[in-house]
């Protein structure tokens, strides 16, 4: 093998990914929903890797669980698979985006050590099948390897062939404005909490069975350039997949008094004239949908709520690459 370093940038769902599908074979990562996303001109990870004696990762200066060690050496086993090797890498990352506060380090993570490590180990695959690999060490990462609006299908084979991601090309100019509504580490990540939703919530059921008509509205908003109709649905999606996780036994979200005070602010702001939606992940932060020529107003708006840690405004980014 030889060194090799990528880049990833992260992504944010419109129309949520939340929940496996049942009885597809567990490694492959499969979901019970599809996902469109944009990826951001912000937030992503840098990924190195580069022969060694044993398996080793180091995440910039923070410490790594051997939980989280354990799915990346897992993934460098399905690239050495896929080479016929059996060599030792260490894998070196830096994220610019906080981990596991809800700002998907996961998706920018696992795309870009897909594109590093196909690289190291000399795999070729095409972009599709890129998508196919980095799903498999988490779901939101397909969607990290293109730039821009992406859609992830859900498929419906069992051996994940047709569960892959692919952009969706739009001229519609965007921002998302992403509104730091808290710090550190969640206390439910998204793979446990979305797992527990799919086992207790009764809201699950419709949660998967409504999907479908708003990816579709979604990806028909997108077509006919349709702002506020693609904002609309984001809403609609990121409140039902919240109210999942409230039905659920027991119950938890992930809001914060900060979350609630901003998304009253962003109601408030279209009260008033301002286009714009919010959408919420795993996590307290909020990133608000909207035109760029109203996003530094929006930006302002929210910079000025209580509790706000801190408000950046995100363009659509580019896809995964290899750095030269
Ligand atoms: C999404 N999330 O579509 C949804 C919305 C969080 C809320 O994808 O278990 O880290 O590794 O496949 O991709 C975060 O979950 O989960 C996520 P796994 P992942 O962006």
């Amino acid at each position: 093998m030889t060194p090799a370093t990528a880049y990833a940038h992260t992504n944010i769902a419109l129309v949520k990914y939340w929940g496996k599908r049942k009885g597809a074979i567990a490694g492959l990562n499969l979901p019970a929903t599809g996902s469109l996303s944009l990826t951001l001109d912000r937030f992503g990870t840098e990924t190195r890797i580069e022969p060694a004696d044993a398996d080793d990762f180091v995440l910039g200066s923070q410490p790594v669980s051997p939980g989280e060690a354990a799915k990346v050496f897992a993934f460098l086993d399905r690239v050495r698979a896929l080479a016929g090797s059996t060599a030792r890498v260490r894998v070196t990352s830096r994220n610019d985006v906080p981990t596991a506060a809800g700002l998907a380090s996961s998706a920018s993570a696992f795309a870009a050590l897909a594109v590093a490590a196909t690289r190291a180990f000399g795999v070729s695959l095409d972009e599709r099948a890129l998508s196919q690999l980095a799903r498999q060490g988490s779901g939101s990462a397909a969607r990290s390897i293109f730039g821009g609006f992406v859609l992830l299908h859900r498929g419906a084979r069992d051996d994940g062939a047709d569960c892959f991601a692919e952009p969706l090309p739009s001229t519609l100019p965007v921002n998302l404005v992403v509104v730091r509504c808290g710090e550190g580490k969640k206390d439910t990540g998204s793979t446990d909490g979305m797992d527990h939703t799919a086992a207790t919530s009764p809201y699950f059921r419709a949660w998967v069975d409504t999907h479908a008509a708003d990816l579709d509205e979604a990806r028909r908003a997108l077509a006919g350039g349709d702002l506020p109709r693609l904002g609309e649905v984001m809403e609609h999606s990121t409140l039902k997949m919240h109210a999942t996780t409230l039905a659920a036994r027991p119950g938890f979200f992930y809001f914060q008094p900060t979350t609630i005070a901003v998304l009253q602010a962003v109601r408030a702001l279209r009260a008033a004239g301002t286009p714009c939606w919010a959408t919420m992940d795993a996590g307290p932060h909020v990133k608000v949908l909207c035109a760029p020529a109203v996003a530094g107003a929006v930006a302002a708006a929210l910079q000025a709520i209580g509790g706000v840690r801190g408000v950046e405004v995100a363009a659509p980014g580019p896809a995964a690459r290899v750095l030269a």
